[in-house]
């Protein structure tokens, strides 16, 4: 089961509940007005906003505009970025303030799944989305909102890989955006919370932990109770950033340790298995997958060694070795001209790409200039072949919005077969690809590709209360699975943004993401101590 299949931290639109029909006339009244003075603010935003309103200024982001407009910017870009990410702040206001409970009527919708059950995600992993678009309002009343609920200490068994990467991450950013010292105590609070996860004979984390007791464990499904690459492999941006902010450097050697474990074993083909025993230190069955199970934790090579600086030579050989053996067993070519990244089991290919493995093509162009050999140009291919694939795998839908899962077997290309795996619920991975190679190439067909998607999530995923999955993106109409998850706001909306954005908002130079969207800066060199 692919890890961020697993529906962690959601927030339910709740169309039935959010429906007006049970105020009063009055009430209505009052109601119409509001909602027809936000469109309008809405509508006046999009022609009168200029669009330089969006650049933040400080010390992370350039002054001046390094990319000069062409006639296609000016045709296609300028009212793309403006739309874009008015319709994106206009549509998730509201939602925000559904989802918070800010909204005195509405009340809280956050929903809570039963082994990740920390109140907040949707307001935590919203935090610099919010604060990205300018939306200063809405982000202070979330700040009072962490000030005041944001609470970790209870009884509940939590996932440590999505705690991490929306809270933690998602904390951390709100304090290196805003410099409020509430995101900067309350993300070592939670760091600090999670470090009884370590507590094994090799010190790889479990995948599950409560957090009062400090009791860990495994998915039960995971293979002969082993940890899963792509979440033990998903901690280093976020603690290494909690030793510089904490000044405890046991956050840092935890998640070196997890390097030493890796590099002592013995790799089949050069590729890392997605299961690994935390007793013996042994791989469980050997299947390899880019997509779920597998995917952040060579993200996490790529962007740690970025990270610091370019100084962590270990994280850049281990991405680059990582990707040689992903490109040779892994990545093929189908009959029709489409590269895809297939799953490995044991040595057999199964030939089927996942929704997360698109997110591949945007990691790949960020790391095509560092690698060995100047194979700078072959992998810049590679990225874009992987984008007009997962394209593909949209425009081959009614919907035009991708499925979980496509195959390329069975005479099929970049099509799901089977009825579970048609579903999309609002992932994030082809548009954040869509943004990389935007920033890389300024092919305009990238931002073309972006605002396809835009019109289809208006047209196929915008319900009432927010914006909610579909179970099935061939039918002709939509069955909503009325759950937006908190990625929505996190990843989709603010990749979204930003492919419609200038380069020098959050510059690459400067930040790197972590894999929920989450810019975390570049630790200078001067700062970087790697601790072997
Ligand atoms: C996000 O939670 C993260 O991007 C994670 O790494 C896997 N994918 C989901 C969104 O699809």
């Amino acid at each position: 089961m692919p890890v961020a299949s697993l529906l962690p931290f959601t927030a339910t639109p709740n169309r039935k509940s959010a429906s007006p029909t049970s105020f009063r006339l009055t009430e209505k009244f009052i109601l119409l007005l509001v909602f027809s003075g936000f469109i309008t603010l809405c509508f006046g935003a999009i022609f009168f906003l200029p669009d330089s309103s969006k650049l933040l200024s400080g010390v992370f982001f350039r002054s001046s505009s390094v990319e000069a407009e062409t006639s296609v910017h000016l045709n296609l870009g300028f009212p793309l970025r403006v739309l874009t990410s008015k319709v994106c702040i206009c549509c998730s206001h509201g939602l925000f303030a559904l989802f918070t409970g800010f909204s005195p009527r509405q009340g809280i919708r956050v929903h809570i799944s039963k082994a990740l059950s920390l109140k907040g995600a949707t307001i935590v992993d919203a935090l610099d989305t919010l604060y990205i678009m300018e939306m200063y309002d809405e982000f202070e009343a979330a700040t009072e909102w962490v000030e005041s609920n944001l609470d970790f200490n209870m009884n509940a068994e939590i996932s440590v890989f999505e705690v991490n990467i929306r809270f933690v991450g998602g904390l951390l950013s709100a304090y290196y955006l805003s410099g409020k010292e509430v995101f900067r105590r309350k993300a070592v609070e939670l760091g600090e919370k999670l470090l009884p996860a370590f507590k094994t004979p090799t010190g790889i984390p479990w995948a599950l932990l409560n957090l009062k007791s400090g009791i860990g464990r495994n998915w039960p499904w995971a293979s002969g109770g082993s940890s899963i690459l792509a979440e033990y492999g998903t901690l280093h941006l976020e603690f290494m950033h909690l030793s510089e902010l904490s000044g405890r450097p046991d956050f840092a050697e935890k998640v070196m340790n997890i390097r030493k474990v890796l590099n002592r074993l013995d790799k089949p083909q050069g590729l890392y298995p997605n299961y690994l025993n935390p007793n013996s230190g042994q791989w469980g069955q050997h299947h390899v997958s880019v997509g779920g199970l597998g995917d952040s934790f060579y993200e996490y090579l790529l962007k740690a060694w970025l990270m610091s600086d370019k100084t962590d030579e270990e994280g850049k050989k281990l991405y680059y070795d990582a990707l040689q053996a992903i490109e040779k067993n892994l990545i093929r070519k189908s009959s029709g001209g489409l590269t895809y990244i297939a799953e490995w089991k044991g040595g057999l290919l199964e030939h089927k790409m996942g929704h997360l493995t698109c997110f591949a093509g945007g990691m790949i162009a960020l790391g095509a200039d560092g690698g060995p050999d100047d194979k700078t140009g072959h992998q810049m291919e590679l990225a874009a072949e992987i984008a007009r694939t997962c394209h593909e795998s949209y425009a081959r839908t009614s919907m035009k919005l991708g499925p979980e899962a496509f195959r390329f077997d069975g005479g099929v290309e970049a099509i799901a077969t089977r009825q579970n795996e048609k579903y999309f619920i609002l992932r994030p991975e082809v548009i954040e690809t869509y943004m990389y190679m935007w920033r890389f190439t300024h092919d305009p067909k990238y931002r073309q590709w972006g605002w396809e998607a835009v019109q289809a999530l208006e047209k196929y995923c915008r319900v009432e209360g927010g914006y909610s999955g579909v179970r099935d993106v061939y039918a002709n109409t939509p069955n909503h699975d009325d759950v937006q998850q908190s990625f929505y706001l996190a990843e989709t909306l603010k990749y979204l943004y930003l492919l419609f954005s200038d380069d020098d908002h959050l510059p690459f130079e400067h930040w790197v993401f972590n894999t929920e969207a989450h810019p975390l800066p570049v630790i200078k060199k001067q700062n970087v101590e790697i601790r072997h």
